[in-house]
C-alpha cells in the first residue's frame, strides 16, 4: 500500500479538494472553497495546509466569523445544498462566535463543514490561551458548544482519526436527510502532527444525490387518502428546492388540480404566477392561501419542516388530515401525519392516481387569489410616507427577472413572504428557519458567490444591520456584485409591534422607547461608504426607484437607505401565533390580550 507522509491538515485539504458532485457541468468539488480566520488555534496546522491548495480549494478572509459562517449557509442554500463550504476559526472566541451560525445552518438542514481549532491534544502548554477551564471534566474545550447545534461532531485528537472522521462527515453534509452542520474540532497539536495516511484516501470520490423513492405501504396510503380528498392543498416547503422537484411538483398540482402554497424555505420554487400557487401560508400568509389551509380536508406538506409559522401555531389546520412527504422521517411524522418518506421528486413520480380535484375548490381559491393579489398591489403602490409593502413594491418594479431577494430578521420576512412575487426559482432567499439578525448582509455575500449571474437584493433592518455588517466590506474586497436596501425605521419595529399587540407599554424597543441620553442619529450612508460601498440616502419611493436602477448599472457593492415607520405594520393577510401573554399583571392592556390568548387558545384542534 502507498502512503503518503502529511501532516492532519495537509491531509484534510488534500481530501476535501477531491470530494466531487455532480452538477449540470460535469463533476464538480463539493467544496466550493474554506472561509477562514486564523488565529493560533489554526494558522501553522490548518493555515499551512490550505496554502499549499488554494489553486484546488480556494479561501476567503472574512471579517467577523459568525458572518463567515452566514455567507457558508446562504452559499449552501443558493446551491440548493449540492455545493458547501467549510469555516475555520482559531479556539476559543473564533470558534464560539460560529456557534450562532452553526445553529442557523441545523435549524435550515444545511451543509457547512466546521473546522474550529481546539486545545492540545497533549496537552502539553494547557492552559492554553483562550482555554476554557471546566474545573471538574479535562474532556470539555469550549467546542463542546457545537455538539447540539451540529448534526455530526467529532474531535481529533490523533491524526489518523480523519481516515474515520472525514468520510462519516462527508455522509452527513450530503444525505438529504441527515443534512446539516457538520463540526470537526482541530486540536492545534494535531493539525501540525505527521502520519502516513494511505494514497488512496486521496483518490476523487463521487458523492451521488440519493433520491430515496416511498415505501410502497406509505404510497398506498397516500393514494388513498387523495381518493378521498374534496379539498387538497399542497405545501411546498424548502425540501422541494433541494430535491430539485420544482418541475415535478408543477406537473403533480396541475394533473390533479391541487391548488398549492409555500413556506418560507418553499416560495419561489415555482413562480408567483403559477396557475395554481396561491402564496404564503401560515403567521405571514396571504388570505387565500390560509382560507386554503383552514378549509382543506387533505393537507400533502412536501419538504417542510411545519414550523409554527407556516401553521400558524397549529391553529390553521383545524379539519385537514396531513400527508407528509419527506426524506426525514422525523419531519414525516409530525402532526400525527401519514408519513411518506422518500424524496420529494422520487415520490412525486410515483404518485400514477388519475384523481383530480373538485373543479369548484380549486375556483374557489383562484378567486381568493385574485382579490388577495389586488389588495397586495394596493399596499405596495407609491403613496404618501413609504412604507416596507411599498419598497418592495418599488424593487419588483425595478429587479430584473432574475433578481434574488435576500433577508432574515425583523418586519422584512413577514412582507416579503407575503407580498415579494418570485419570477425565478431561487429568486427569494429567507433565512426564516432560525431568523437570525446579522444573516442579511454576510448571507447576501454567500449568494452572490454562489449565482454571480443573478442580481442580488439584500433587505435589511436598521436593527439587523447594526448586528453585523461587517461583510459589506468582505464583499467590497471581494468584487461581488450585491445592492443592500437598509430600511431604518429606528429600532427593533416588527417587535415593538408585537410588544403592544401583546399589551405590552412601548419599551426597549424603538430608540425613542429605550435609555438614553441621546438619541442615535446613525449616519448609515457614511457608514456603508466607509467601508466601500457606493451609498446613498433615497427620500422616497421614486428616489428608491432612481437609485435601484443606478445601483444596477454601476455594479459592484451598493446600499441604498430609505426611512419608514416602526409602527406600520402590513396589516393585510397572515395568521395567528401563539405568543404567550402574562396570565397576571397589573397591566389593564396586558390582562386584556392575556384574555383574547385564552380564547383563542379554546379554538385549537390540540387546546393542550
Ligand atoms: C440575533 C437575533 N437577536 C434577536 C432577534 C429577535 N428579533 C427579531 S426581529 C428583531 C428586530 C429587528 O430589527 P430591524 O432589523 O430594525 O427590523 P424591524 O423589526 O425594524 O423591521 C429582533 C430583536 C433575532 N431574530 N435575532
Ligand atoms: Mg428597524
Amino acid at each position: 500500500m502507498t502512503l503518503i507522509r502529511l501532516t492532519m491538515a495537509q491531509a484534510l485539504t488534500r481530501w476535501m479538494a477531491v470530494q466531487m458532485v455532480d452538477s449540470e457541468d460535469g463533476p464538480v468539488p463539493f467544496f466550493a472553497g474554506v472561509w477562514a480566520i486564523f488565529g493560533h488555534g489554526n494558522v501553522a496546522g490548518l493555515g499551512e495546509a490550505l496554502y499549499a491548495v488554494r489553486d484546488r480549494l480556494p479561501t476567503y478572509r472574512a471579517h467577523n466569523e459568525q458572518g463567515m459562517a452566514h455567507a457558508a449557509i446562504a452559499y449552501a442554500k443558493q446551491r440548493a445544498r449540492r455545493r458547501a463550504f467549510a469555516c475555520t476559526t482559531s479556539i476559543g472566541p473564533g470558534a464560539t462566535n460560529m456557534v450562532t451560525a452553526a445553529a442557523v445552518a441545523h435549524v435550515n438542514r444545511l451543509p457547512v463543514l466546521f473546522l474550529p481549532g481546539d486545545v492540545y491534544a497533549s496537552r502539553r502548554p494547557d492552559p492554553v490561551l483562550q482555554q476554557i477551564e471546566a474545573f471538574g471534566d479535562a474532556t470539555v474545550s469550549a467546542n463542546d458548544c457545537f455538539r447540539p447545534v451540529s448534526r455530526y461532531f467529532d474531535r481529533i485528537t490523533r491524526p489518523e482519526q480523519i481516515l474515520k472522521a472525514l468520510p462519516a462527515a462527508m455522509a452527513v453534509l450530503t444525505d438529504p436527510a441527515q443534512c446539516g452542520p457538520v463540526t470537526l474540532a482541530l486540536c492545534q497539536d494535531v493539525q501540525a502532527e505527521a502520519f502516513d495516511y494511505p494514497a488512496k484516501f486521496f483518490e476523487p470520490r463521487l458523492w451521488p444525490l440519493r433520491r430515496a423513492p416511498a415505501d410502497a405501504y406509505d404510497l398506498a396510503a397516500l393514494h388513498q387518502a387523495l381518493t378521498e380528498a374534496k379539498r387538497p392543498l399542497v405545501i411546498a416547503g424548502g425540501g422541494v428546492r433541494y430535491s430539485q422537484a420544482e418541475s415535478a411538483l408543477s406537473a403533480f398540482c396541475l394533473s390533479h388540480r391541487i391548488p398549492f402554497c409555500e413556506t418560507q424555505a418553499g416560495k419561489g420554487a415555482l413562480p408567483h404566477d403559477h396557475a395554481l400557487n396561491l402564496g404564503a401560508i401560515g403567521v405571514t400568509g396571504t388570505d387565500a392561501a390560509n382560507q386554503a389551509a383552514r378549509e382543506a380536508d387533505l393537507i400533502i406538506a412536501i419538504g417542510t419542516r411545519l414550523q409554527d409559522f407556516t401553521t400558524g401555531s397549529a391553529a390553521l389546520f383545524s379539519q385537514a388530515r396531513i400527508a407528509s412527504i419527506n426524506t426525514a422521517s422525523f419531519d414525516a411524522h409530525k402532526f400525527d401525519a401519514l408519513p411518506v418518506i422518500g424524496d420529494a421528486k422520487s415520490v412525486l413520480s410515483q404518485i400514477t392516481s388519475d384523481y383530480q380535484a373538485p373543479p369548484d375548490w380549486t375556483e374557489r381559491l383562484s378567486a381568493a387569489r385574485t382579490v388577495w393579489e389586488a389588495r397586495a398591489d394596493a399596499v405596495m403602490a407609491a403613496q404618501g410616507t413609504p412604507t416596507e409593502a411599498q419598497v418592495l413594491g418599488a424593487l419588483m418594479r425595478c429587479a430584473p427577472e432574475n433578481a434574488v431577494v435576500v433577508a432574515a430578521a425583523g418586519g422584512l420576512p413577514g412582507d416579503m413572504h407575503k407580498l415579494w412575487r418570485t419570477r425565478q426559482s431561487g429568486g427569494y432567499h429567507m433565512e426564516y428557519g432560525y431568523s437570525c439578525m446579522g444573516y442579511e448582509i454576510a448571507g447576501g455575500l454567500g449568494v452572490a458567490m454562489a449565482a454571480p449571474e443573478r442580481e442580488v437584493y439584500v433587505l435589511v433592518g436598521d436593527g439587523s444591520y447594526m448586528m453585523m455588517n461587517s461583510e459589506l466590506a468582505t464583499a467590497v474586497m471581494m468584487g461581488v456584485r450585491l445592492t443592500v436596501i437598509l430600511i431604518d425605521n429606528r429600532g427593533f419595529g416588527c417587535i415593538h409591534r408585537l410588544q403592544k399587540a401583546t399589551g405590552g407599554a412601548p419599551f426597549n424597543n424603538r430608540l425613542e422607547d429605550s435609555h438614553h441620553e441621546t438619541l442615535p442619529d446613525i449616519d448609515f450612508v457614511g457608514h456603508a461608504r466607509a467601508m466601500g460601498a457606493h451609498a446613498v440616502h433615497a427620500a422616497s419611493i421614486d428616489a428608491l426607484e432612481s437609485a435601484i436602477e443606478a445601483a444596477r448599472t454601476r455594479g459592484g457593492v451598493n446600499l441604498i437607505l430609505i426611512e419608514t415607520e416602526a409602527t406600520q405594520g402590513l396589516g393585510e393577510g397572515g395568521a395567528w401565533w401563539d405568543v404567550a401573554v402574562p396570565e397576571v399583571s397589573d397591566s389593564a392592556a396586558v390582562r386584556a390580550a392575556r384574555n383574547a390568548y385564552d380564547q383563542k387558545l379554546k379554538t385549537l384542534r390540540d387546546p393542550s
